[in-house]
């Protein structure tokens, strides 16, 4: 009944539901704090047409924005496709045009030239801006009230670069955003360019260096006088790409490397560190200084964690064979030398998260996820093809860990932090919890979790009255942080 192939990347949390929906008032079990007020905006990759070749991945899904709007204890929900220029001629179309994932090679002619992305990775909030993003081109810009694409995001003709990444930094003292974006020069081009904006929104900064190899930098750091690029050997290859095979081959014999520069200075001042082997990572949980040390916390695997990406590098090992931990790396900025120190700190997982304070600072408490080993097979679907079905904290300076571990045919995704006004308290975690209940199909929560006291469970619970595909990044956007938005996009009217 169903023309989308039957792989885990069209099954699972994975299965399509391409339905643009709205509800106010869902049902609430247990009570919200009042303190969270704002909104919980959500990533959703859902295809919305079949795709032109059986061996498509998750990736490529078409990117949509959702909207938990909470506010009194209640809670709103909207979800809307993102029109990106590739939606936009599909959906006229009644069909997929573009071909494999970050493969202009594979695409109907029609559609040469025309802007690829999905958009389907992160919401980023900046200085009153909602972007949708996907690091293989610019975000486009949504209306955080209505969930309507305003347009492709390029600083008002400023920006340079053809891409934008999904994981920017923000300094939550000054306000800027640190940014970059690879293949920005084109397809597989070693350029990478390195911006930063004003906590106005406007483009301050754009330098372009080029990395050792073309590699997926998907998320990078800042500390407070640094700005970190990590090089993991997960490789693009342009004759490869022209020949129609996949964008990203994992090499698991190249060595990684980190690079560090002061974030305002010029990317000539770039320090090379050279890493492991082999090993990748997708996400950081923060970074901070330490007198000379720059300390980093990645979610490292001693390979790559996508399974299409290790094949396509004839790298044999299975998803339960994966290995990694959260791995603290720290590099002495006073002494010269390409080596680092690295010790792992915690459980292998990902989709990390701090405090936004925490941004480039010490960090007491962080908080990811892992799969449970007491949960049961892991439902299958996600980006990666399975889920995670534990939450952990854990605090780097003890090494002390908590967790809420999930029964079996249940799967979490991403949460955000939500901060509490309450020094004593940890603030509050946003998250959606999907349980299986048939082959492909799913009740979903979204839970609020007391983030000093995660093993207690849920403090409230909403139950979702439609079919949730799976998420990828979300970003939290507090009340006040809409207002001042809304004020700013709607000066202010004679009665
Ligand atoms: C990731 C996600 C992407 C992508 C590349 O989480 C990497 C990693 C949802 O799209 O295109
Ligand atoms: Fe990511």
């Amino acid at each position: 009944m169903t023309d989308f192939p039957q792989t885990v990347h069209f099954t699972g949390t994975n299965t399509p539901v391409g339905i643009e929906w709205s509800a106010s008032n869902l049902e609430v079990t247990g009570t919200i704090p009042e303190e969270i007020d704002g909104a919980f905006f959500r990533a959703v990759p859902d295809p919305a047409h079949a795709p032109m070749f059986e061996d498509e991945i998750a990736l490529s899904a078409d990117g949509m924005i959702a909207k938990f709007d909470i506010h009194g204890g209640h809670v709103d929900y909207a979800i809307k496709f993102v029109e990106t220029e590739r939606y936009a001629l599909e959906k006229a179309a009644r069909k997929a045009l573009f071909g494999r994932y970050r493969n202009p090679y594979t695409d109907d002619p029609s559609v040469a030239g025309k802007d690829r992305t999905v958009a389907n990775t992160t919401p980023v909030w900046h200085a009153g801006r909602l972007l949708m993003t996907k690091e293989d081109g610019l975000g486009y810009e949504i209306d955080p009230e209505t969930l309507e694409t305003l347009g492709r995001f390029d600083y008002y003709g400023a920006l340079k670069s053809q891409t934008f990444t999904a994981h920017p930094r923000i300094d939550p003292v000054t306000g800027e955003m640190f940014f970059f974006g690879y293949e920005a020069g084109g397809l597989a081009s070693l350029d990478v360019a390195y911006g930063i904006a004003d906590k106005h929104g406007n483009l301050v900064s754009e330098q372009w260096f080029k990395q050792p190899y073309c590699s997926t930098i998907h998320d990078f750091l800042i500390t407070e006088r640094y700005a970190i690029f990590p090089i993991f050997p997960t490789t693009a290859d342009l004759d490869r790409i022209a020949a129609g095979g996949p964008h990203w081959a994992h090499q698991q014999e190249l060595e990684s490397w980190v690079g560090i520069m002061p974030r305002y200075g010029k990317v000539e001042e770039m320090r090379w560190f050279k890493g492991p082997k082999g090993v990748s990572a997708f996400h950081f949980l923060n970074a901070y200084e330490e007198g000379d040390f720059v300390h980093l916390d990645v979610c490292l695997s001693d390979t790559c964690a996508f399974p299409f990406m290790r094949e396509a590098g004839g790298v044999d090992r299975a998803q339960q064979d994966v290995g990694g931990g959260l791995t603290r790396w720290s590099f002495d900025m006073g002494k010269p030398g390409e080596s680092f120190e690295s010790r792992v700190i915690g459980p292998p997982g990902d989709m990390p998260r701090i405090p936004d304070a925490s941004q480039g600072r010490l960090h007491r408490k962080g908080w990811y996820l892992t799969i449970n080993p007491q949960g049961g097979p892991p439902v299958l679907g996600g980006p990666v093809g399975v889920s995670f079905n534990m939450l952990l904290q854990i605090e780097p300076s003890n090494g002390r860990i908590e967790a809420l571990p999930l029964g079996p045919g249940m799967a979490i995704n991403e949460p955000v932090h939500v901060p509490s006004a309450d020094p004593e308290k940890e603030g509050w975690l946003l998250t959606v919890v999907d349980k299986q209940v048939g082959e492909n199909r799913f009740d979903s929560e979204l839970w609020v979790i007391d983030a000093g006291a995660i093993a207690a469970g849920p403090v409230a619970r909403v139950a979702m009255p439609m079919p949730m595909r799976a998420q990828v990044h979300g970003w939290w956007v507090s009340r006040q942080q809409l207002d001042q938005a809304k004020a700013r996009r709607e000066p202010a009217h004679a009665a």
